[in-house]
């Protein structure tokens, strides 16, 4: 058990502890049946075409196949993300920042050899992370911390690769770049995946953003402000990718599978009238 002081260090504000809560919470099928898939645990979303070969068949088991391809589609996102890191190497240290269950930091050390650390300001979280790198024997290289990505505890110059895998959504930008900054060595490189809303569709975010604002409890930021925010923090982007067209095969099939959570519609509205993207953005430390 966590002591109170620790959680309020933690947890500094209200709406911090209404976002810890609900992952504290959170037992979705969409999540956990599909980490049960390959016992890798993911908490965002899926790139690339459906393999409608995969779906074919008896009707008996196309449920649990739709779920195997969207648990795919999830490790494919997760992929992309580490290609953008750059050269790593086992000696390096990386750092997942808001990394829920884990996924992302074993797929990064299962591919670079290299010390991860996670953290979440779910204890929930963190405690099925540490358990999976238990079970995986990898808990001397992969680490789960409760902290606060915006006061992450680590010394300067630690890290010589930090991402957000869709968790920026849930803090201020310009406080989240500042500490990712400090902890970053000169040249590292930082890699977000993220919703975020279309400035040119308008100042304020449209009704189906709004809709998964209050889905998550979190606060999807406009495109501008993601690049606004790094330039304030010494952060240059050298890669932006518009994954938005490489999502939406992803949400079709989730919202015809048993798993669908009935945000299905929200993001499938957003993306198609063009209020939001679903963007990679890739930058380098100067
Ligand atoms: C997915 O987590 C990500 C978020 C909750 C943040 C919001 C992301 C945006 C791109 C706006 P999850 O895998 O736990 O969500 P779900 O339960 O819906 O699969
Ligand atoms: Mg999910």
């Amino acid at each position: 058990m966590i002591d109170i002081d620790t959680q309020t260090a933690v947890l500094a504000t209200r709406y911090q502890k209404s976002v810890a809560e609900y992952w504290n919470e959170e037992e979705a099928p969409v999540n956990i049946r599909l980490g049960e898939v390959s016992g890798t645990f993911h908490h965002h979303y899926g790139i690339g075409a459906v393999d409608h070969a995969a779906l074919e068949g008896p009707a008996e088991g196309r449920d649990e196949r739709i779920i195997q391809e969207l648990h795919r589609l999830e490790g494919a996102q997760a992929e992309f993300l580490l290609d953008q890191l750059g050269p790593l190497g086992p000696q390096d240290r990386i750092l997942d920042a808001g990394s829920g269950r884990g996924g992302t930091s074993f797929l990064a050390n299962l591919r670079f050899g290299c010390r991860a650390d996670g953290m979440s300001i779910s204890q929930k979280q963190v405690d099925f992370a540490n358990g999976q790198a238990r079970e995986r024997g990898v808990d001397d290289k992969v680490a789960f911390h409760f902290r606060n990505m915006l006061d992450n505890q680590f010394p300067a110059n630690t890290f010589q690769a930090i991402w957000n895998n869709e968790s920026t959504m849930y803090v201020d930008l310009y406080q989240l770049f500042a500490e990712h900054a400090r902890v970053l060595k000169p040249g590292g490189r930082y890699v977000t995946i993220t919703g975020c809303y279309n400035d040119v569709h308008g100042r304020q975010p449209s009704r189906a953003v709004s809709q998964i604002d209050a889905h998550y409890i979190c606060d999807i930021h406009p495109r501008s402000e993601y690049f606004a925010a790094m330039s304030a923090n010494g952060l240059l982007p050298i890669s932006v990718v518009d994954l938005t067209a490489a999502t939406i095969p992803y949400w079709e099939l989730r919202a015809e599978s048993s798993v669908a959570s009935g945000i299905e519609d929200a993001f499938l509205t957003a993306y198609k009238e063009g209020s939001f993207h679903y963007l990679m953005i890739a930058a380098d430390k100067i």
